[in-house]
């Protein structure tokens, strides 16, 4: 169980007020006239104490309460520019950042859980004890502003309303971070008293970049504090580790799932979006991937698209599963964006109309921002995220593997705001799990009960990415969701399982796993490379809504059910106009018997660390073995879909 308000709350410790009286005076003494007003707006105590704490602590020059209004909104921007921390670009609203070269992603070995003494956290994250992590906030936070404005601003993570959204302050230094947040998240500062009250909880953010020099990125901290749903940021500016309302926030929503809504909701690092079909109907999908492998493209590839990153789950008195997105922008990687794969992206990327933050991506002699894959001729030269930059510079990419863009969603073509906007959320009927996997899973494979669905989230390992610095090798990343799991992993299975197999969802959705990333090499083919493109993706969505439906049927093996050759044939030609030949498929969808059984030694072992987990998961992982092993004896170690 995690336990709110457990051991010292080291934002009042530092800051050192405790009473709304202080509170008060302090604000008198350091907002002006017209920022006062804007604060007064916000009558919940707990949150104005948070806010003058952090005042307290961090010793701006100034406060500036930014209430989502156009006159707040403009004032960010401009300042950004003056600050630096933006540059104009020739196209109006587009608008480059740069990271220290040093802080391009997710600093995961400066990040840290603020634990009590006797508290266990997952085992795939880093810890901290509460008083080391005070004397080092106190440390570094304090006076951390000074000749700074300091920000504040109120956000929902989720429409205004909806069961599962929370309210959250962010505050920082970064006019870059706010700028970002307006693009993200829904300012509700005329609401948040009242969100506040309905959920009964909310989150606080600060963060500071500091002097913003190379030589304090070894000093930049993540915290998060569970206890007090507190983060703390401090010499970075990567969106990823300064942003807190967002993977900060993600955090401490999931426990709220786990630990305060266990069995009702989860908070997942999940797309969502809806494919239409057959007769006009919309099917809704949420999926989790790994960072950087491929939710954003997915995501895109709907007629009705939500969300591209995270989801916020639970189980409506209807018995539908609903989902809303907590932002209302994307925070995209831009790598390998280009027309073919991303039209509605690059529209965006490329045209007038949309208000564009790009970060770390290389700026040309004419001011156009170019990345690794956009599928345009290489430059001559242009200035990236680490100077200077030219195409015999081998050992420096043209952009960064992890360079991004921020936007509305309402700017993606096929976004569908109205129901983005819906606290009631959208009826997901599908949810896969995926990720970078060379050489063992088929590109589809649906779970054929709620319990093996669990268990394929569980079981889910991919290929580090560059979202997070200093990642190597393969990884197991149960749901997605590791690095943002901040209890034991037994417990996430255990809500998970409470949750699909709720008596109250009684309209259960399809679970499936699926797999973009099986090469040539590891399928025994002929050439190199990825098997598939991406715009196959279509095709095992589509496929997808159709079985979700009862419309086609699929072939039952160990693992799940995967999908007919005649059904795919049709679907690639009408979908995506590809003929897609029964080599390919049979590459695709043969059951690589060997590797199957590796994948379920090794999660077998990895689980049985793990600290009492249900034992439904050594179960499925036992019986899936016997099976396959079965059907080795029968068929050899590669089974083709033909002979199932
Ligand atoms: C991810 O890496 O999963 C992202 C971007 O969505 S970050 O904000 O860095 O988490
Ligand atoms: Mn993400």
């Amino acid at each position: 169980m995690l336990e709110l308000r457990k051991g010292l709350d080291i934002l009042s410790a530092v800051g050192g007020i405790d009473a709304l009286e202080g509170a008060k005076s302090l604000f008198a003494q350091e907002l002006d006239a017209e920022n006062l007003e804007k604060l007064s707006k916000i009558q919940n105590e707990e949150a104005l104490l948070r806010v003058a704490n952090a005042i307290a602590m961090c010793r701006p020059d100034k406060v500036m309460v930014h209430t989502g209004s156009p006159a707040d909104r403009d004032f960010v921007r401009k300042h950004s520019l003056e600050k630096g921390e933006e540059a104009a670009l020739p196209i109006d609203g587009h608008t480059i950042h740069y990271d220290l070269p040093q802080d391009q992603a997710r600093l995961v070995k400066q990040t840290f859980y603020i634990v009590n003494e006797d508290e266990k956290i997952s085992s795939l994250a880093k810890r901290e004890l509460r008083s080391d992590s005070h004397a080092y906030i106190q440390e570094h936070m304090t006076g951390i502003m000074q000749g700074k404005i300091m920000f504040v601003g109120f956000y929902s993570r989720g429409p205004i309303g909806a069961k599962a959204a929370t309210p959250a302050i962010e505050i920082s230094s970064s006019t870059y971070v706010f700028h970002s947040a307006e693009l993200l998240y829904r300012n509700c500062w005329a609401d948040f008293d009242t969100e506040v009250a309905r959920r009964g909880e909310f989150f606080t953010n600060v963060h500071s970049e500091g002097p913003n020099r190379p030589e304090d990125v070894p000093n930049a901290r993540i915290y998060m504090d569970r206890s007090w749903q507190t983060t703390y940021s401090m010499f970075c500016t990567y969106a990823g580790n300064t942003l807190l309302l967002k993977k900060g926030n993600h955090r401490f929503a999931s426990d709220s799932a786990i630990y305060n809504h266990r069995g009702v909701e989860l908070s997942e690092h999940m797309f969502i979006t809806g494919l239409t079909g057959p007769g006009g109907r919309k099917t809704y999908f949420a999926g989790a991937a790994p960072s950087g492998c491929g939710k954003t493209t997915t995501a895109m590839v709907g007629s009705d698209f939500i969300g591209d990153d995270l989801a916020q789950l639970w189980i409506a008195d209807d018995g539908t599963l609903r989902g809303i997105n907590p932002e209302i922008g994307i925070f995209g990687i831009v790598e390998d964006a280009n027309e073919e794969g991303d039209p509605y992206l690059m529209k965006c990327l490329r045209e007038p109309g949309a208000e564009v933050i790009f970060c770390n991506v290389l700026i040309d002699d004419n001011g156009k921002p170019r990345w690794v894959g956009d599928g345009e001729e290489v430059p001559r030269r242009g200035k990236n995220f680490q100077g200077e930059w030219t195409p015999d510079m081998t050992d420096v990419p043209m952009s960064h593997p992890n360079s991004r863009c921020t936007l509305l969603n309402e700017a993606i073509g096929n976004h569908n705001k109205e129901a983005n906007a819906d606290p009631a959320g959208v009826p997901v009927k599908v949810v896969t799990y995926s990720g970078r996997d060379a050489d063992t899973m088929p590109p589809i494979w649906v779970a054929k009960s709620m319990n093996e669905g669990v268990v394929i989230g569980a079981s889910i390992v991919s290929k580090a990415t560059a979202t997070e610095v200093g990642a190597t090798g393969v990884n197991r990343q149960p749901w997605a969701n590791a690095p943002f799991i901040a209890g034991g992993l037994s417990d996430y299975l255990d809500a998970q399982l409470a949750f699909f197999n709720n008596d109250k969802l009684a309209a259960k959705p399809i679970i499936s796993g699926i797999n973009y990333f099986l090469t040539h090499e590891n399928r025994g083919g002929a050439a190199s490379g990825l098997l598939g493109e991406k715009r196959d993706v279509h095709v095992w969505l589509g496929w997808l809504e159709l079985y979700a439906h009862g419309d086609v049927e699929g072939i039952e093996t160990p693992i799940g059910i995967i999908p007919k050759y005649e059904d795919l044939k049709k679907l690639f030609k009408d979908r995506i106009d590809k003929d897609y030949s029964e080599e390919l498929y049979t590459m695709q969808f043969s059951l690589y018997v060997d590797n199957i059984v590796a994948r379920i030694d090794l999660q077998t072992e990895a689980w049985r660390q793990e600290d009492n987990p249900s034992e439904m998961l050594f179960t499925i992982y036992a019986e899936q073995k016997v099976a396959l092993e079965a059907l080795k004896a029968d068929k050899g170690a590669i089974v083709r879909p033909q002979d199932l």
